[in-house]
């Protein structure tokens, strides 16, 4: 009987098959035994932690497959816009405690696995091994966002790549970074699902033909050289309290089998093993984000591949539906995280134009109406652009269709400013300046109905100096969507001592909706609750402080202020200022200047692109500053530098609930949003920073007194940028900033060595490229000014209260509304799912 049963569709306290559906103590110790047993082949007694961590989690997996498979059907019954986000990354942390969130039952786990003998829940959940599937910011938000519209309801899917290995693990050897590959899959990763029989093929390299079909009418199609077939993984993504269950839907690489039976009736047996081991090294490795978007032929191969088999699976969603294609961009709803997917536009045209024979104006209509891009950037050397060699030899076809999109498109121009050839060549997909190449944003920019930027600045900039003409064009299509954090990951979750605060005053609705946070106002004049906010602070912070000690040997006073800096390093967010500032501040300290100066741990974390010399060498110089920081009895008490290793999701969910200050310093203009000095802000921290990102819109949230601004604006830069910027003068004017350039010189942080350095200092004596000693001055005043707040600590602990009650705006579920109803026209589509017991008593 192959016919699908009616499910029984388990609801909270309503559970037709306790086994799998529970979820009492019981049931979750229930099923964890089971698992133990069939699944792990363990006994309990011999079980490991790392064996109960995978029965929990596989117990967990079983409770949330009704959800997973009803939206699926829902879906399937009640035609509904769906998001596709189209991400190369996707950053999504660990998933058991997360899960057990999502779906309530935290004690229940706790409980169960105190029969195992685990009194810390922490334990197990420790053991997880995260995917690091993204490098940073971008691919975090992806995650946070794909949570959102589970937890508003909304039908989507995440598509993306299921590498191998993600972003590499961060050890520090003598104060250096060392990369070590990541191996997330190899204790076995209970999250995903593999869909074999969904699998797509993706065609590489070969060349075009042009025919005749039956109508007589002209077509051309793509003979590849290569294919490689890729295999869902899916991951599914649990909204809130709710039936909603999204999926981020992976794919993994496979070589195509034809190539094995072709060389097996050959004999070149070996021949096709390594054909298989081509094809599989797509999905190997994660790029980093080095700021170099040129070369690398597989990542644009590892692009086509996953945005191919999406678009595929979409439209074989249609049909298996009956829908026709025309009806494409009422069912999907296409987001293009960066320009990393962009080839989608060439791809989706290709698909509707040979695949499924439509005429060029349909297939056009439908792609534009479909696909909406999200830019991250502005800086020039991350724009990404491909040579037109290697893009005509990877991708012949897309390539030709690209030519002409841009050659439809420059005729509109050249309509609009007749004889301009100015416009013409800026507007142009082709870059024609040096070595040609295809410049993805504009590809993607001329192909998407809606392109945003992800914090007000940002997106102003966006139209003002990345895109200043296509904005005049279309000046409808440039729009703004502020990023925003999960309160669930990075609350709830990470901070269960504040939010059991928060629950105590104010309840619980702040989990969904966030800008109930604003009634905490109401206690910002009450002393007596001020302490306990503070209280609560430290206590949390005692837990970092445990970490601090096992991970770096190094003790730090928990009521010294938490002074954090972590993200990926990068000149532009100018870990580089931070660390000037703190031998400023070991100066003062040695030459009996540092009266008034607040007790500080300064912390550090993020890892460096492995190229990327300048980064790597700034790690080295903070590893250098700490030695000699925490090595001086003069400093006890009064000042530590920490750099955390390997600074990832979980991590971040350790660092961001104790944090008391945020560093958020980045070179104004330059960091598109920001989303950690979200994190932080939530979790009650006080901001200093510069007009950059989303700085500009906390500020304007948490109000002028609540924040700690310093720096030269957007305008500032460009105006000493255009005046001839020489570093040199502000030295000549800080006698303080020379002689910190002097320690350093002589070699105060590198035991003598007056090479280690150079390059780094050559670099700010030099040019400068970050405006980091124009804003030295500026920024040290502004550190004095949070000693002086910390000092008072009724003030700090109200300042710290108010940032968290302000905070309501910055939850990615305004920033999914904000899209939902803007760009995507997506809306909610809540998920019933019926009770078989029920129906039967
Ligand atoms: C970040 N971008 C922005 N890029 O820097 C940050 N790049 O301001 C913003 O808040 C965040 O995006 C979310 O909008 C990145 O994280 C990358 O990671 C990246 C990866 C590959 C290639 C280029």
């Amino acid at each position: 009987d192959h016919q699908p049963r009616n499910l029984s569709l388990p609801t909270p306290g309503c559970f037709a098959d306790p086994d799998r559906s529970g979820l009492t103590a019981t049931d979750v110790f229930d099923g964890m035994t089971e698992h133990l047993f069939y699944t792990l082949g363990k006994l309990a007694p011999s079980a490991s932690r790392h064996d109960l961590y995978m029965a929990l989690s596989y117990a967990v997996r079983d409770r949330l497959m009704t959800r997973y498979l009803a939206g699926i059907e829902a879906i399937a019954a009640n035609p509904k816009r769906i998001v596709a986000y189209l991400s190369a990354e996707f950053l999504i942390g660990p998933q058991l405690g997360n899960n057990l969130l999502m779906l309530g039952i935290q004690e229940e786990a706790a409980e169960a696995l105190k029969q195992f003998g685990i009194n810390d829940i922490e334990e197990i959940l420790d053991v997880e091994e995260e995917p690091g599937l993204g490098n940073g910011g971008l691919g975090r938000l992806a995650a946070c966002f794909l949570e959102s519209l589970a937890t508003l309801e909304i039908p989507a899917t995440g598509y993306g790549i299921r590498y191998e290995f993600g972003i590499f693990d961060q050890l520090i050897r003598d104060g250096w970074q060392v990369e070590i590959t990541d191996k997330w899959l190899k204790a076995g990763w209970p999250w995903e699902i593999p869909h074999p029989d969904q699998a797509c093929f993706v065609g590489f390299g070969g060349h075009t033909e042009s025919y005749r079909d039956h109508q007589g009418a002209y077509r051309v199609r793509w003979i590849p050289a290569e294919h490689a077939i890729g295999v869902p993984h899916d991951v599914p993504v649990l909204g809130y309290r709710v039936n909603t269950c999204d999926r981020l839907r992976l794919w993994r690489a496979d070589a195509t089998e034809s190539f094995d039976f072709y060389a097996f009736n050959s004999g070149d047996y070996y021949g096709a093993v390594e054909e298989k081991v081509g094809s599989e090294t797509l999905c190997k490795v994660l790029y980093p984000n080095d700021g170099t978007a040129k070369g690398r032929q597989l990542r644009l191969k590892q692009q086509h591949f996953f945005v191919s088999c999406s678009l595929q699976d979409m439209i074989r969603s249609l049909d298996a539906r009956g829908i026709p294609i025309q009806e494409f961009p009422d069912h999907w709803a296409v987001q293009l995280n960066d320009t990393h997917p962009s080839i989608a536009v060439a791809e989706l045209m290709r698909l509707l134009l040979d695949d499924k024979h439509l005429e060029w104006e349909a297939a056009w209509a439908i792609t534009t109406a479909c696909l909406s891009y999200t830019n991250h950037t502005l800086l020039p050397e991350a724009l990404e652009k491909w040579g037109l060699d290697l893009f005509g030899s990877l991708l012949p076809r897309h390539l030709e269709l690209i030519f002409e999109i841009n050659r439809r498109f420059l005729q509109q121009v050249r309509l609009r400013h007749p004889g301009n050839e100015g416009v013409l060549r800026r507007l142009s997909i082709i870059d024609e300046t040096g070595e040609k190449a295809v410049r993805m944003a504009h590809l993607a920019t001329i192909a998407s109905h809606h392109v945003n930027g992800v914090a007000a600045l940002h997106s102003d900039l966006v139209k003002q100096e990345l895109f200043p003409e296509f904005a005049n064009h279309w000046p409808d299509k440039f729009t703004n969507v502020t990023n925003g954090v999960t309160p669930r990951r990075w609350l709830a979750l990470a901070n269960p001592q504040l939010s059991a605060l928060l629950n105590e005053t104010i309840g619980d609705g702040w989990v969904r909706n966030l800008e109930e946070l604003r009634q905490l106002e109401r206690y910002a004049d009450d002393g007596g609750f001020l302490e306990n906010w503070g209280a609560t602070k430290l206590s949390v912070k005692r837990h970092l402080t445990h970490y601090i000690h096992r991970h770096t040997g190094v003790l730090v006073d928990p009521a010294s202020m938490f002074d954090v800096q972590v993200k990926r390093i990068h000149e532009y967010k100018r870990q580089h200022l931070n660390a000037l500032q703190v031998i400023a501040q070991y100066l003062r300290i040695k030459n009996g200047l540092a009266d008034g100066q607040a007790p500080r741990t300064v912390i550090f974390g993020g890892k460096a692109a492995p190229g990327y010399a300048m980064a790597k060498l700034i790690i080295r110089f903070i590893n250098g500053i700490a030695d000699v920081v925490n090595a001086d009895p003069d400093m006890d008490g009064r000042l530590r530098v920490i750099f955390l290793a390997d600074y990832n999701v979980k991590l971040g969910e350790r660092v961001y609930p104790s944090a008391d200050l945020s560093e958020q310093i980045s070179t104004a203009g330059l960091e598109a949003s920001g989303t950690g000095n979200m994190k932080f802000m939530m979790n009650g921290a006080l901001t200093i920073g510069t007009l950059d990102g989303a700085n500009v819109e906390i500020r304007e949230e948490v109000g002028d007194d609540n924040f700690f601004l310093f720096g030269r604006t957007t305008e500032g830069i460009a105006r000493l940028r255009e005046e001839g910027y020489r570093p040199w003068d502000h030295i000549d004017a800080s006698p303080e900033l020379r002689e910190t350039l002097n320690l350093i010189e002589y070699g105060h942080f590198s035991n003598g060595d007056t090479e280690l350095f150079r390059p780094l200092l050559e670099n700010l004596i030099g040019h400068d490229p970050f405006f980091v000693l124009a804003d030295f001055k500026a920024y040290l005043e502004a550190q004095e000014a949070v000693s002086k707040a910390w000092n008072d600590r009724p003030l700090w602990n109200r300042m710290s209260l108010l940032n968290t009650a302000r905070s309501g705006k910055f939850s990615s579920d305004r920033s999914i509304r904000d899209y939902a109803e803007r760009i995507w026209r997506a809306e909610t589509f809540p998920v019933t799912i019926t009770c078989q017991i029920d129906e039967a008593q």
